[in-house]
């Protein structure tokens, strides 16, 4: 990343959307199913009580296919998803309707309508992406390979932890999802790392509130409380482009393929093929690149793109620029007042050891997970994984995959 940007902080701009005259501020969660264009939804549902050191990464939580108006149901506690070990419901379980595109989900009326473009924020692609979840609901800390995040919320609160990229958080590949490099500190149990920079920000993002977040930088996301009148979170966000992500996605392209060599699941289908498959994609991105590098300038003296105002690094800036002054900076916090936060509040966290007869916890039903990636693979691999797949590996693997001498 250039020097540009290395000194940008996250920052909110509070009421954006109402300012902003954006119209889905006013609009009511009950309509949720008119704007699907799916007669069903797929949530991701996980206890409230939560263990400590056990991160509810999507695979190990438990995945509930509704009707959109049994979730609206659900969330205002009008209706209960029965499951074999009792119940489902908000007061001991959440679900997050999570990560969802809204282009590939929702009518076009709402997509439209939802556009960044009609807060004045224009972007090069349509690719809103819509969360709504009921309290407790939560995604692990990690953070995104690919440009700079705004995330607007539109009904209940979000309580947002930040750090900056060089907070040592123990980044890992394992779970696998593309574009996301998630941590292996159980942040929202209050566990954190004892090495490197020990401050981070936090804050809860209210009804129409805008955040700003800057490049790499790490994020622990909870659901904290519901809309009034509807009990869900909901929130919409869009990730901009910058320039440096086509290298990120040529990292993406090796971890993808690294890590489909060692997935278990993986060596029970045809390897041939699947060989040949990851030759091509390699193949496929390093060309595109190669032919981008005829033509490649210094990044911060010309864009490729046409308009360097419109898009990439320059209108990140002019962006961060033109709300610095009239924004609220994130609070800091020290990592002793973190943990704190996260033990004094809100959620039941449980530490394994000594509250295996709380009973509190004994009565809440506990999510039996689906399947634990995490566990999937053998202490050594994954400590290999994420040694081979580690930030600066990737970019020397890079340099020699362009040089054309090897
Ligand atoms: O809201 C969430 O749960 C996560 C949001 C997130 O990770 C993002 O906007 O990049
Ligand atoms: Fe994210």
């Amino acid at each position: 990343m250039s020097n540009l940007n290395h000194e940008l902080k996250p920052f909110v701009l509070r009421k954006f959307a109402h300012n902003k005259g954006y119209d889905p501020i006013k609009w009511s969660l009950d309509d949720f199913p008119k704007w699907l264009k799916k007669d069903v939804i797929r949530l991701r549902v996980a206890s409230t009580s939560h263990e400590q050191g056990k991160i509810m990464f999507e695979k190990m939580c438990l995945s509930v296919i509704l009707k959109p108006q049994q979730f609206v149901n659900w969330l205002k506690d009008d209706y209960v998803i029965p499951y074999e070990h009792g119940n489902i419901v908000p007061s001991t379980h959440w679900a997050y309707y999570d990560y969802k595109p809204a282009a590939e989900n929702f009518t076009q009326e709402f997509t439209e309508a939802l556009s960044f473009d009609k807060l004045g924020i224009k972007g090069e692609f349509n690719d809103e992406t819509i969360w709504i979840g009921s309290p407790g609901a939560y995604t692990p800390c990690h953070y995104d390979s690919y440009g700079y995040n705004l995330h607007l919320q539109l009904k209940g609160t979000k309580r947002w932890i930040v750090f900056p990229p060089e907070t040592e958080l123990s980044p890992s590949r394992i779970p696998y999802e593309e574009s996301t490099i998630y941590s292996l500190f159980d942040i929202t149990g209050g566990q954190l790392p004892s090495t490197g920079p020990q401050n981070c920000y936090c804050i809860y993002l209210e009804e129409g509130d805008l955040l700003f977040i800057p490049p790499k930088w790490w994020h622990s996301v909870q659901c904290f409380k519901g809309d009034i009148k509807n009990g869900g979170v909901f929130s919409v966000n869009k990730w901009f482009p910058i320039e440096s992500d086509e290298k990120e996605k040529k990292k993406e392209c090796i971890v993808g393929c690294l890590t489909s060599l060692i997935n278990p699941e993986y060596f029970e289908d045809d390897k041939e093929e699947q060989f040949t498959n990851l030759e091509s994609i390699i193949s496929e991105v390093f060309q595109m690149q190669q032919s981008l590098d005829l033509e490649e300038v210094p990044l911060n003296k010309k864009s490729r793109m046409e308009d360097e105002s419109k898009y990439g690094e320059s209108k990140m800036m002019k962006f961060y620029n033109e709300y610095l002054p009239v924004a609220e900076k994130l609070p800091q916090m020290s990592f002793d007042e973190l943990k704190r936060e996260m033990s004094s509040n809100h959620y039941k966290i449980f530490d394994k050891k000594t509250t295996v007869t709380d009973k509190e916890f004994m009565m809440s039903p506990i999510v039996i997970p689906s399947s634990e990636d995490v566990l999937l693979y053998p202490n050594n691999i994954r400590k290999m994984l994420n040694a081979f797949t580690n930030d600066s590996t990737l970019e020397h693997v890079i340099k020699l995959m362009q040089n054309e001498d090897i």
